[in-house]
């Protein structure tokens, strides 16, 4: 890598402020060689971070973090806010185990406020602390820093609504790129772009402004007549913006790529009172013409080579993620009905081709998971098919909607629920490991998880002949299928399978990709002389109760294995069903703690929760009494 003179000497942000401003061109310069690097190595939201540097140089300049609270929504642009609040070192293994997270983090440094992950809460964030600074009487500033595509998220208007009224002295940066991962959609997002790509509206509407209050008002009451001659003259004239009818002050537009301009306007800013809002023009993947030309490729990112921008790792199989993608154009096909919604995630889910073979009937409503899930219960209402795409960890912003506008209803909506279980690199906030809790509590759900990608997509058909709500639920990257061709196979209702014959002993009821695990321990335990039955439970709920009762009434241990969080779970879901049924057989429940996961690679994170293969084997083997002599050394 290129040496970095001027990042070198920055441990805080306090070193910013001796900088000229060429340093601290050249210092963009380093930081953006440092991300681009980083995140070649590591992989990361590379273009969002590198939208953000002259921005990042600017607040920390003007504001006094961590005595002025800066909050980053979601928290996947503040790159260059980690390798100036002292944390380069970190940085260097960003998004591995120890290493910095690729998102803010309270634990990591003083000058993180929260720990984000999930769009649109940086200003009810920014609300909530300005209120409290209020009620103790201190005077520090609070400024929520929210891109274009989370702004289309319902939780940032719920908390613009409350600001333009509380009035709080509060500062909201817009960081409009135009772009959410994918280019951002819906009306707010046009009037945004309207105002983006048209200054001159923004000037003359200064001037007119200007004009109209000059005129001078005599008298009562001709008085109050022109002056509400005048108001309706201005609004005749000039659109008032959004914002300002909200009660929040506009303040536009400024190139958030110029660091003066940026400090000559968060100055100003500091000296306002109320709310307030900048709108803030950049650009995504700045700087790096691969991030510049596609940014949505390189929002977040694998590892990648600096030089070309080409991604390293080829996938050898399909992911769940293309081949839902695949199954969900072959179905439309056969169903006029079917129609796909997804929350800014086209890409991520796999639904790019729908989307383009099927505009009419495709939905990215934005980051609007409640509303995406209200929608399809409206177009179900209707007698569409909808499916709902949205990642594990978002759909629990619309737990209610589930419960109240589908489950309630019965209605036949379709949840094809992706990154399920460990997501790996991105963290807490990001992992999947609460769906199976939370859906499974729900009335009317039916819940599967396939095994790999073939069953994915039989799983996919089988759905769409389902009356009520359906949850299909799928890890990130591959599973073992080399190859799926579109012929589905039939999938009997509620049933699992076996996978693997067993003498009877043992038991291994395993959810979804844990599928291979349980094979895979059942091999190790083979080799100890213990021939573990492995059984693909399949359906979550209704489960397989005919085959559960059956391995308890004949097996001396059952052990359930998920990619969930143990608390709620499939486990608990059998527990409970060898209770009612006074069973005498031992049950050993492995999933995810109750605790967040941190950080990491998923086979690391496997093995240090005790969920990997060896492990389960180990620990099943421990627990069985009476164990055959027939072992080959420790397990
Ligand atoms: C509730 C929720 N849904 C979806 C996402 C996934 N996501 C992460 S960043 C992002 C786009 C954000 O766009 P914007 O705020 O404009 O930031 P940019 O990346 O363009 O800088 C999305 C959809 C999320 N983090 N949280």
């Amino acid at each position: 890598m290129r040496p970095t003179p001027l990042l070198d000497t920055i441990n805080g942000p306090e070193d910013l402020r001796s900088l000229s401003y060429e340093e601290l061109d050249l210092l963009a310069e380093e930081i953006r060689q440092v991300i681009v690097e980083t995140t070649s190595r590591c992989g990361g939201h590379l273009a969002s971070s590198l939208g953000t540097v002259e921005l990042t140089l600017a607040l920390h300049r003007v504001f006094d973090s961590p005595r002025d609270r800066i909050i980053w929504d979601v928290g996947h642009q503040s790159y260059a806010h980690k390798l100036v609040t002292g944390r380069r070192e970190s940085f260097a293994r960003l998004r591995g185990r120890g290493g910095c997270s690729g998102f803010t983090k309270r634990e990591e440094s003083p000058h993180d406020v929260t720990n984000a992950g999930h769009s649109s809460t940086a200003v009810s964030y920014a609300l909530g602390l300005a209120i409290a600074r209020d009620l103790r009487g201190e005077d520090y500033h609070v400024v929520a820093v929210i891109g274009d595509g989370s702004l289309t998220g319902g939780v940032a208007f719920e908390a613009l609504n409350q600001a333009g009224s509380l009035k709080k002295d509060l500062i909201i940066v817009l960081n409009d790129n135009g772009m959410s991962i994918s280019r951002n959609v819906g009306a707010m997002s046009k009037y945004l772009s309207q105002l983006r790509l048209n200054p001159h509206y923004v000037r003359v509407k200064g001037e007119i402004k200007e004009i109209i209050d000059s005129v001078p008002v005599v008298g009562e009451p001709t008085d109050r007549l022109i002056r509400s001659f005048k108001e309706r003259l201005k609004n005749f004239l000039i659109p008032e913006y959004i914002f300002d009818e909200l009660g929040i002050r506009y303040v536009g537009i400024v190139n958030g790529h110029d660091i003066r301009s940026l400090e000559k306007d968060f100055a100003l800013a500091k000296e306002s009172e109320g709310p307030l809002l900048i709108h803030v023009i950049t650009r995504k993947g700045k700087g790096y013409p691969p991030a510049e030309r596609e940014p949505d490729l390189y929002h977040g990112v694998g590892p990648f080579d600096p030089g070309t921008g080409k991604l390293l790792s080829e996938p050898q199989r399909p992911s769940f993620t293309s081949v839902f993608g695949r199954v969900m154009c072959d179905m439309a096909r056969a169903e006029p009905r079917l129609v796909a919604i997804t929350a800014a995630m086209r890409l991520g889910t796999g639904l790019d081709d729908f989307a383009a073979l099927f505009p009419s009937r495709f939905f990215d409503v934005g980051i609007a998971e409640q509303h995406a899930v209200t929608l399809a219960a409206g177009l179900a209402l209707e007698g569409y098919r909808p499916v709902v795409s949205i990642y594990s960890t978002f759909l629990q912003r619309a737990f209610d909607q589930l419960v109240q506008e589908v489950c309630l209803q019965n209605l036949p909506v379709i949840f094809t629920i992706d990154r399920a279980g460990l997501v790996g690199e991105d963290g807490p906030t990001h992992h999947g490991a609460f769906d199976l809790s939370y859906l499974r509590i729900m009335p009317n759900m039916t819940v599967m998880a396939p095994w790999d990608q073939e069953e994915l997509r039989d799983m996919l058909w089988a759905a769409l002949k389902m009356d009520g709500p359906v949850a299909i639920r799928y890890p990130r990257g591959e599973g073992r299928s080399v190859s799926v061709d579109s012929r589905p196979r039939p999938l009997e209702e509620g049933k699992g399978s076996v996978v693997r014959g067993g003498s009877g002993e043992v038991c291994i009821l395993a959810v979804g990709r844990m599928v291979d695990v349980a094979c895979d321990a059942a091999e190790i335990l083979a080799e100890k002389g213990i021939q573990a039955e492995v059984f693909n439970a399949r359906f979550v709920k209704p489960m397989d109760e005919e085959a559960v009762r059956e391995r308890a009434g004949k097996s001396a241990l059952l052990v359930t294995l998920e990619e969930n969080a143990l608390p709620g779970g499939f486990g608990e879901a059998v527990a409970a069903l060898l209770e009612g049924m006074r069973a005498t057989c031992k049950l050993m429940r492995f999933g995810l703690p109750d605790r967040f996961v941190e950080h990491g690679k998923v086979p690391e994170l496997f093995q240090s929760l005790g969920i990997d293969a060896r492990s389960v084997a180990e620990a099943v083997y421990g627990s069985l009494e009476g164990k055959p002599d027939r072992s080959h050394g420790s397990p």
